[in-house]
């Protein structure tokens, strides 16, 4: 997707502070944290929302989880905890139309959110 921002951030074309990345999956910090780590991990195939991702693709989504994980033990954040978290169309919240799982530490989140 050209004007898609995330995608411009996978391909390397707009900058981000990346955390990891490999052939499928690329994780980043997020431009305006809600919490002292906010980690955006994002597949580098476009898909603009959840309800896109066809079930084949359930192996890619179960990827960004588990790069979440490695990335939050890496960051000390495991035995505290932290929140994932995938925001869907309007109601959801989502703002940027390229699916990515938030990855939340460092301090106590509340819940519900708001
Ligand atoms: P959501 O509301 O779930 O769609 O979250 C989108 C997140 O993306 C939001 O927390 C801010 C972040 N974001 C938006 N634009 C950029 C950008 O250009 N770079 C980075 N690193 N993060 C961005």
């Amino acid at each position: 997707m050209s004007d898609c921002i995330f995608c411009k951030i996978a391909n390397h074309e707009v900058k981000a502070r990346i955390a990891f990345e490999n052939d499928r999956v690329i994780a980043f910090h997020d431009l305006f944290p809600a919490a002292p780590v906010h980690l955006l991990i994002i597949p580098k195939a476009h898909f603009s929302t959840l309800n896109e991702v066809p079930a084949e693709q359930a192996g890619l989504l179960g990827e960004l989880m588990t790069t979440a994980v490695q990335l939050a033990k890496e960051l000390n954040l495991a035995e505290d905890g932290y929140r994932l978290v995938m925001n869907c169309n309007a109601n959801g919240g989502q703002s940027v139309y390229h699916i990515h799982l938030h990855l939340l530490g460092g301090r106590k989140l509340t819940w519900p959110p708001g």
